[in-house]
């Protein structure tokens, strides 16, 4: 019988892919249709997204799924990174290119947010981790600054429901996406009005919120003809990124624990319910949603943006390293020279990663790494012990205490951090799928489509499909004798 093909527009930090899905029934094999960089618009006004070029990527991955597939594809699903937005006029007209989240515009803004209403009130209502560029901290600093761009806007659209609304004419808010803002109360499963009042936002921007395997609607017309898909159904799937990475982690479990890899390191739980206790919030957990209702209890670790801006850094600096040169290197230098805290909140913006790695070095009077190797290492190992921190939380929040951890998304194809993480943890790792994202993106199509009815079938069809590599963990004593002196660091 026919294949079953879905297509997933996948658009992370660093890099976006269009990749077609083709099912046959028992297994998904994933081609890649187009793969581009994503490049951070610097411009006078701040660090914004080149929407726009990436829209033009998208549809170079459309021509290339009708010249490959013909009428054959059925749908489409966008997922991207979480928090950024765009603002529209009445008439669907875009108010500026939108922010990065790495922009400085949110410096201070927390602050004075929580001067307006309490951080504990705040996390009572939506359960959200507090992390500066959150979309309710964004939108307060273009509150603060009289933004023509706020007063004009009618819409908000968050990056997957702006692309989406380009490809149909259709304007939503998907509910992973909206879950992203601190906007959204996870209880109630609506936007919390009050807090949108309270902080001063225009309460018109905040629509009604649907849901993954909703129709948004149908290619436009004009882009049928552009593209050479004479039909293709667009779907709202699991819109944010680490929604759609969970929902393809190949576990058969009530609450498997994951961690989703790549610019950042997202651990956590998948629950059927959020938890916003005192507890959870001393310990900084997210209830972001995810797909098919289930909730995404989780923390936002600083993850490979450590490593690819140290990259970029020593690129500028003329020495190209590739993913595998990096381990090579790293994997050569003595263990646990030196250490840092990924979460510092000076290696949250872009630049001079290497330099700042020698800062906190030198501060805290340790050994300062020198050479790249060194440099990565410190990365590594620094990651692996903050997992190794998370990872220890989790029994607190589910009655199935983890007995292995799942790595997804492209992070896991680095082996030496696998080792180390299965290390730190003391527990067993299963690496896999490299483009959790992209599957968990094609899941929710199919249950659209009705080929499956539900999460764990789509997750058994992932596992069936992809290789899944195990770390068992090796040199625990070693590791366990750095933790106190890595928790002294974060303080
Ligand atoms: C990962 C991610 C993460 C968000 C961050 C802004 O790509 O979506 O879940 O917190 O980007």
């Amino acid at each position: 019988s026919e294949k079953k093909i879905y297509l997933a527009v996948d658009l992370g930090g660093g890099s976006g892919r269009v990749l077609a899905g083709e099912f046959d029934g028992q297994r998904i094999e994933l081609h890649e249709l187009n793969r581009f960089e994503n490049r951070p618009l610097e411009l006078p006004d701040g660090r914004h997204w080149n929407l726009t070029g990436i829209y033009l990527d998208i549809l170079d991955g459309l021509k290339a799924a009708a010249k490959k597939y013909g009428k054959q594809p059925i749908s489409v699903g966008i997922d991207t990174w979480g928090v950024d937005y765009s603002l529209l006029d009445k008439d669907g007209h875009l108010l500026g290119l939108p922010f990065q989240y790495r922009d400085p515009r949110t410096d201070g803004m927390m602050d004075k947010a929580f001067s307006i209403i309490p951080k504990k009130e705040v996390y009572e209502a939506t359960g959200i981790q507090f992390m500066a560029f959150n979309s309710a901290f964004q939108l307060l600093s273009e509150v603060e600054r009289n933004s023509p761009a706020l007063a004009a806007a009618e819409d908000i659209l968050f990056t997957p429901d702006l692309l989406g609304y380009w490809l149909t004419g259709n304007k939503t808010h998907e509910r992973s996406i909206a879950s992203t803002s601190q906007l959204y109360n996870p209880n109630t499963e609506n936007w919390d009005y009050s807090l949108i009042e309270r902080l001063g936002l225009p309460k018109r921007l905040f629509k009604e919120i649907s849901d993954a395997g909703d129709t948004l609607g149908e290619l436009r017309p004009g882009l049928k003809q552009h593209t050479g898909l004479k039909k293709l159904k667009v779907i709202t799937v699991g819109g944010h990124d680490t929604a759609s990475a969970v929902a393809a982690v190949p576990s058969q479990k009530a609450t498997p624990a994951y961690l989703s890899s790549g610019t950042w390191s997202l651990m956590g739980l998948e629950l059927p319910k959020p938890i916003i206790s005192e507890q959870s919030f001393q310990d900084a957990f997210t209830n972001e949603i995810g797909v098919n209702g289930s909730v995404r209890f989780l923390k936002n670790i600083c993850g490979l943006w450590l490593i690819q801006e140290s990259r970029r850094y020593w690129l500028d600096h003329g020495h190209d390293y590739s993913y595998a040169d990096m381990a090579g290197l790293a994997s050569k230098v003595e263990p646990f020279r030196s250490l840092v805290d990924p979460d510092d909140p000076r290696f949250t913006e872009a630049g001079r990663m290497p330099e700042k790695i020698q800062d906190f070095c030198r501060e805290t009077k340790q050994q300062v790494p020198e050479t790249p190797g060194e440099t990565i290492r410190c990365i590594y190992e620094s990651l692996a012990l903050r997992y190794a921190e998370v990872w220890a939380k989790l029994p607190n929040y589910t009655d199935e205490a983890p007995d292995c951890l799942h790595i997804v998304g492209g992070g896991c194809q680095d082996k030496l951090l696998n080792q180390f993480t299965a290390n730190a943890l003391g527990t067993k790792v299963l690496a896999g799928p490299v483009e959790a994202t992209g599957l968990g993106n094609i899941i929710a199509q199919m249950m659209a489509d009705g080929v499956i009815t539900t999460l764990a079938e789509g997750r058994k069809i992932v596992a069936n499909s992809f290789p899944i590599t195990t770390y068992e963990p090796t040199d625990t004593a070693a590791w366990d004798a750095v933790k106190e002196r890595f928790a002294q660091l974060s303080s």
